[in-house]
C-alpha cells in the first residue's frame, strides 16, 4: 500500500484556506514536482526564481500566467523540501490576497502547469501513507479543525500527538507477547506442568489487555460528546417557553418568541459552549395535535429528534393546568435522559413540584422563569453534572472520541473476553491463538497498522479539500 505508484508520482494542489472574504488565502502544493511547477509561475523581486530561494523561507514576488505573461497576484511564497514537510513530499505554499478570485486563479494556473486537484484529505492521506502520521493521528487532524470548544480541541491535540496510538501499541505489544508465548508453548505441549505455567501467564496478560481496553471504552461516551456535541432537544407543548429557553442559553434572540401557541414550526439547531462542553441544542415545534400541515410536520420532526437525543430538556408551564398534551409528553420522556423545567414560575402556580416528582420519578426538576432569567444557571450546572459524572478526567486521560475507534475497541474487547474464557477452560493453545490474533488485528485498525484501502478511502473522504 505504501508504495502505490500513482500516489507518489503526481503533484496535487488545493486552496487550503476557507472560501470567502479574508486578508489572505493560501494555495498549497504537494508532490515531487511542486517546486518545479511553482517555479514556472513565479517571478520574485529580490530572488528571481523560486528554486533559488532558501528552503522554508518566504519570498516576495508575483504569480503570473507563463502563457501570456499576465500577472495574477502579488504574493509571498515558500517551498519546503522533502522529507521534513507535512506530507513528507516537496511542498509549496502560496500566500495571496484573500477572497475568492485570487486563490481560484492561482489554483487554475497551478493546475494548468502540471498539478492535479487534490481530493478531500489527500494532503493528510499522503502524510499517513508516507509514515508521517498514523491513522488515529490523521483522524485527529480533522477533529482539530472541527473542534467546537477548547476541550474538544485539547482532546484532539492529545490524539494528534500520538497518545492514543501509543496506548494501542502498548496493548498490542502485550498481545504479541501472548502470541509468542502460545507458539513457544505449543512446541512443548507434551509436558503438563509447562502448560499450567503457560495458562497462568496468559491469563494474567489477557486480564491486563481486557482492563486497558475497558478503560479506553469508558471514555468513549464523553469523547463522542466532545467531538459531536451533546445532542440536546427542548421539548414541550406550545407556548411553554421553549424558544425563550433556546435564546436564553444562546444569549441571543435566535428564535422567534411570541405569546401565540405554535410560533415555532420547524427545528432550530445551534451550538453553544457550556464551560467547554459543546451543546448542540435543538428547539422544536410545540407538541400538539394540529390541522396545520406545516406545523404537523414540525411536530413529527420534534418526536423524531427525541429518539436521537442524548438529553431532553422538557418544559412545562407551571402557571396553567396540565393538559392532555403535557401528559403525552410525560409519556414520551418517561424512560429518557431528561431534565424537567417548570417554567413561568414568576406567575401564580397551578401545581407544585412534588406533584411532578410523582409523575416523572427520578428526574431532575428545576423551577425556572426564563422570562426573568431565573433557574438557567441551575440547568447549566445540571448539564455539566451529567457530562462529568463517571469521573473521566478529560484533562489528562486519553479520550476515545471517534466512533470508528470505539467500534474497533468493542470488537477487540469481545476477542479478549473470548480468549480469557478459553484460557480459563484450558482450551488447546492453538485455539486461543485465533482470538488473541483477532484482538491484535482489530486494535491495529485504530492506529492503522493493519487497515484496508476501503477504510482509508472512507476516512479521508470525510476531510475537507486542502487538508
Ligand atoms: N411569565 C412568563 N412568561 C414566559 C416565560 N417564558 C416564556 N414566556 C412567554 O411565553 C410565551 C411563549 O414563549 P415561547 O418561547 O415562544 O414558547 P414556545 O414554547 O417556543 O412556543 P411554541 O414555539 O409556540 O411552541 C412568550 O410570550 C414568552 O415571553 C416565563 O418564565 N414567565
Ligand atoms: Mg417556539
Amino acid at each position: 500500500m505504501k508504495g502505490m505508484v500513482y500516489i507518489m508520482s503526481d503533484t496535487i494542489a488545493a486552496i487550503s484556506t476557507a472560501v470567502g472574504e479574508a486578508g489572505i488565502g493560501i494555495v498549497r502544493l504537494s508532490g515531487k514536482d511542486s517546486i518545479e511547477i511553482a517555479n514556472k509561475i513565479f517571478k520574485g523581486s529580490k530572488v528571481e526564481e523560486l528554486k533559488k530561494a532558501e528552503n522554508r523561507k518566504l519570498t516576495y514576488g508575483h504569480i503570473f500566467d507563463p502563457e501570456n505573461k499576465e500577472i495574477i497576484d502579488e504574493v509571498l511564497i515558500a517551498y519546503m523540501k522533502e522529507p521534513y514537510t507535512y506530507t513528507r513530499e516537496n511542498m509549496v505554499e502560496i500566500y495571496c490576497h484573500g477572497g475568492i478570485i485570487s486563490v481560484r486563479k492561482i489554483l487554475e494556473i497551478v493546475l494548468e502547469n502540471g498539478a492535479r486537484l487534490a481530493e478531500p484529505g489527500e494532503f493528510t492521506k499522503r502524510a499517513f501513507l508516507n509514515g508521517r502520521l498514523d491513522l488515529a493521528q490523521s483522524e485527529a487532524v480533522i477533529d482539530l479543525i472541527r473542534a467546537k470548544t477548547d476541550k474538544s480541541f485539547q482532546v484532539s491535540l492529545n490524539q494528534l500527538e500520538g497518545n492514543l496510538s501509543k496506548k494501542i501499541r502498548e496493548i498490542r505489544g502485550i498481545l504479541l507477547e501472548m502470541l509468542a508465548h502460545i507458539n513457544a508453548s505449543i512446541d512443548f505441549s507434551e509436558e503438563d506442568d509447562i502448560d499450567d505455567i503457560a495458562y497462568g501467564q496468559l491469563e494474567e496478560k489477557a486480564r491486563i489487555v481486557r482492563d486497558e481496553i475497558e478503560r479506553l471504552l469508558k471514555t468513549a461516551d464523553r469523547g463522542k460528546i466532545l467531538r459531536d456535541g451533546l445532542n440536546t432537544v427542548i421539548l414541550g407543548k406550545p407556548n411553554v417557553g421553549k424558544s425563550s429557553l433556546l435564546n436564553s442559553i444562546l444569549r441571543e434572540n435566535r428564535a422567534i418568541v411570541t405569546d401565540i401557541p405554535g410560533t415555532t414550526r420547524d427545528i432550530i439547531e445551534e451550538y453553544v459552549n457550556i464551560d467547554g462542553i459543546p451543546l448542540k441544542i435543538i428547539d422544536t415545534a410545540g407538541i400538539r395535535t394540529t390541522d396545520d400541515i406545516v406545523e404537523k410536520i414540525g411536530v413529527d420532526r420534534a418526536i423524531d429528534m427525541v429518539e436521537k437525543a442524548d438529553l431532553i430538556i422538557v418544559v412545562f408551564d407551571i402557571s396553567s393546568e396540565l393538559t392532555e398534551e403535557d401528559f403525552e409528553i410525560i409519556e414520551i420522556v418517561k424512560n429518557k435522559n431528561a431534565i424537567v423545567l417548570l417554567n413561568k414560575s414568576d406567575l401564580p402556580r397551578k401545581y407544585e413540584r412534588d406533584y411532578f416528582e410523582q409523575l416523572l420519578p427520578g428526574k431532575k426538576i428545576i423551577n425556572t422563569s426564563i422570562l426573568k432569567g431565573i433557574g438557567i444557571d441551575v440547568l447549566e450546572e445540571e448539564i455539566k453534572n451529567i457530562f462529568y459524572s463517571g469521573g473521566v478526567n478529560i484533562e489528562s486521560d486519553i479520550v476515545v472520541t471517534n466512533m470508528r475507534h470505539k467500534n474497533q475497541l468493542v470488537k477487540a474487547k469481545k476477542n479478549i473476553e473470548d480468549g480469557l474464557e478459553g484460557i480459563q477452560a484450558y482450551v488447546p493453545l492453538d485455539c486461543l491463538e485465533v482470538d488473541i490474533k483477532a484482538c491484535w488485528e482489530n486494535l491495529g485498525e485504530i492506529s492503522g497498522d493493519t487497515v484496508s484501502e476501503d477504510i482509508l478511502d472512507k476516512i479521508f473522504s470525510d476531510f475537507c479539500i486542502g487538508k
